[in-house]
């Protein structure tokens, strides 16, 4: 497999390239005990493959997979709620995941560490969750643009640092939530959600406890029940 060509000053084994990005003792942790042996990629193999070991897109590349589905295997879990389970891409910061669709069972999906773009990524079959940044990311902006997310047992996206996420031409089916900031926090979110269709939400399409979250929607569709939780909705 080629190696992308990383900027010269930046590591290629993919834990050190990681932690070279940021510097926070949780993430350390979260590096060198919860991800396995993962991989450094920027483009996928032109065919369907199952990935064994999580992907990492270095920062400000995009990994376009072509459209092919990328399942994840048996050692990054089984798709179940069970928070154990391995991502099958971690998107550095400013890296960009497109045409690309997430297999089932899903596992952890898509870690996004900040200032990431998702377009035309597809999870037929959501695992614990389809794409979540941690607590102890950097965050910043989320992009979703042109995807859609079916069976999410609990939620698609799970936010839990400060973030601005906009979520556009997207429709999902069948979940608990379509986002969740994670529970009882209090950090700012801002989402705007344009031309979103959610059908079969059986908890809220947005849940939010913080008082420091804003919504603004513009053509939201959801059956079952829109907001849960704190947050201030307009429209635009
Ligand atoms: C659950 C869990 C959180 C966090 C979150 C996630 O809400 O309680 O601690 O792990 O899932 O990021 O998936
Ligand atoms: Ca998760």
């Amino acid at each position: 497999m080629a190696e992308p060509d990383l900027a010269p000053d930046l590591p290629t084994d993919a834990k050190e390239l990681l932690k070279s990005l940021h510097d926070n003792a949780k993430f350390n942790t979260y590096v060198d005990e919860e991800i396995g042996d993962p991989v450094v990629m920027a483009t996928g193999t032109g065919q369907d493959m199952t990935v064994d070991e999580p992907i990492v897109v270095p920062p400000g590349m995009t990994f376009d997979g072509e459209n092919r589905t990328f399942t994840p295997g048996r050692s990054l879990g089984g798709g179940s709620q069970d928070e154990n389970q391995k991502p099958v891409f971690i998107l550095a910061p400013g890296a960009s995941l497109v045409n690309t669709i997430v297999g089932r069972p899903g596992a952890e999906g898509v870690h996004m560490m900040g200032d990431n773009t998702l377009d035309n990524v597809h999870w037929p079959d959501v695992g614990e969750d389809a794409a979540s940044v941690r607590s102890y990311f950097p965050g910043g902006e989320i992009t979703i643009t042109n995807g859609t997310a079916n069976n999410a047992s609990d939620k698609v996206f799970q936010i839990n640092a400060p973030c601005d996420v906009t979520i556009k031409n997207f429709e999902a089916n069948n979940m608990g939530k379509l986002l969740r900031q994670n529970g009882g926090s209090t950090f700012r979110l801002s989402i705007t959600v344009e031309d979103v269709t959610a059908t079969g939400v059986s908890d809220a399409a947005i849940r939010s406890d913080s008082p420091n979250c804003t919504v603004r929607e513009r053509n939201f569709r959801v059956s079952g029940q829109k907001y849960k939780g704190s947050c201030r909705v307009s429209r635009f």
